[in-house]
């Protein structure tokens, strides 16, 4: 494997955001395909950092590091998605709405589906973080999404992606597609609280909110 790769997971594990940066850079230098990159180093260190943090090995400090690494090196992979594919039809799929659930601030995985989606046709907006229920039906309704994606990173806020389907349900909403994804969730977890589907990753997140859109 390229050392460099070795050496990136070994910074983020770390929280080494100025050799992160360094390190994300030449490896864009050398002509590596970002998404495979991010796969092979970022969700590798990634599981490493939630490991450790789990054990108590790693606290709080510790993990924000890490994550400010992890950022760093995600962000730059994904300028180079960005600019790689930019303007193959932009917004033409459809209109999506991604945030991550109330209560929840990760949002490293949820930029990347976001780029992804981008890059592969569709408009989406950002309604960001620690999003409360009702806000993702106000949101929805300014952009006219055909999609609203809700990332959730625990198992305690998976729960409010069950509110969001709720409410709209309770609000005799069906206008809109409902997604969900996130590190604790499921297919299984997806059927039951009724979601329109579910991806395990980016790439599959794309091919979902396609499936999705044409109602298949
Ligand atoms: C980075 C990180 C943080 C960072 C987040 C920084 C940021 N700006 O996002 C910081 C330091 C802020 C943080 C804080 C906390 N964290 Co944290 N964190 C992580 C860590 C290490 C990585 C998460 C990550 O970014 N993954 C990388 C991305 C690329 O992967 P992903 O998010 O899973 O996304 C992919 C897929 O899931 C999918 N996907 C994601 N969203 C969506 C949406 C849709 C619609 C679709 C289709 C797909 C999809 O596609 C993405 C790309 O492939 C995880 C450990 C882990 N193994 O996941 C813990 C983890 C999630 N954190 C955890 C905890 C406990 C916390 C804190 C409560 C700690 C504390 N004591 O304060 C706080 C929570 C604060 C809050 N209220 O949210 C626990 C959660 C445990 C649980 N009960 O479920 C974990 C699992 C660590 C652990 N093993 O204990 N954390």
């Amino acid at each position: 494997m390229n050392n460099k790769i070795e050496n990136l997971k070994q910074a983020i594990i770390d929280g080494d955001q100025d050799s992160a940066r360094l390190i994300s850079e030449e490896l864009l230098g050398e002509g590596l395909d970002p998404l495979m990159t991010i796969e092979e180093c970022v969700y590798p260190a990634v599981s490493v950092v939630g490991e450790r943090f789990e054990k108590g090995e790693y606290f709080l400090t510790e993990l924000m590091l890490s994550a400010e690494a992890m950022k760093i090196a995600v962000a730059i992979f994904m300028s180079k998605i960005d600019k790689g594919k930019n303007g193959q039809g932009l917004g033409r799929k459809g209109t999506i709405l991604l945030g991550t659930v109330k209560g929840d601030v990760h949002e490293i995985g949820k930029n990347l589906v976001a780029t992804m989606l981008r890059v592969n046709g569709f408009d989406v907006h950002d309604a960001g973080k620690d999003v409360p229920s009702a806000e993702f039906l106000k949101q929805a309704k300014a952009v006219n999404a055909d999609i609203i994606g809700l990332s959730a990173l625990m198992t305690n806020t998976m729960q409010n992606q069950r509110e969001v389907i709720t409410y709209l349900k309770e609000n005799n909403i069906e206008t809109y597609q409902v997604i969900v994804g996130g590190a604790p969730t499921s297919q299984d977890w997806a059927d039951k609280i009724e979601a329109d589907g579910w991806a395990p990753d980016a790439p599959s997140a794309v091919s979902l909110a396609e499936k999705v859109i044409k109602k298949e």
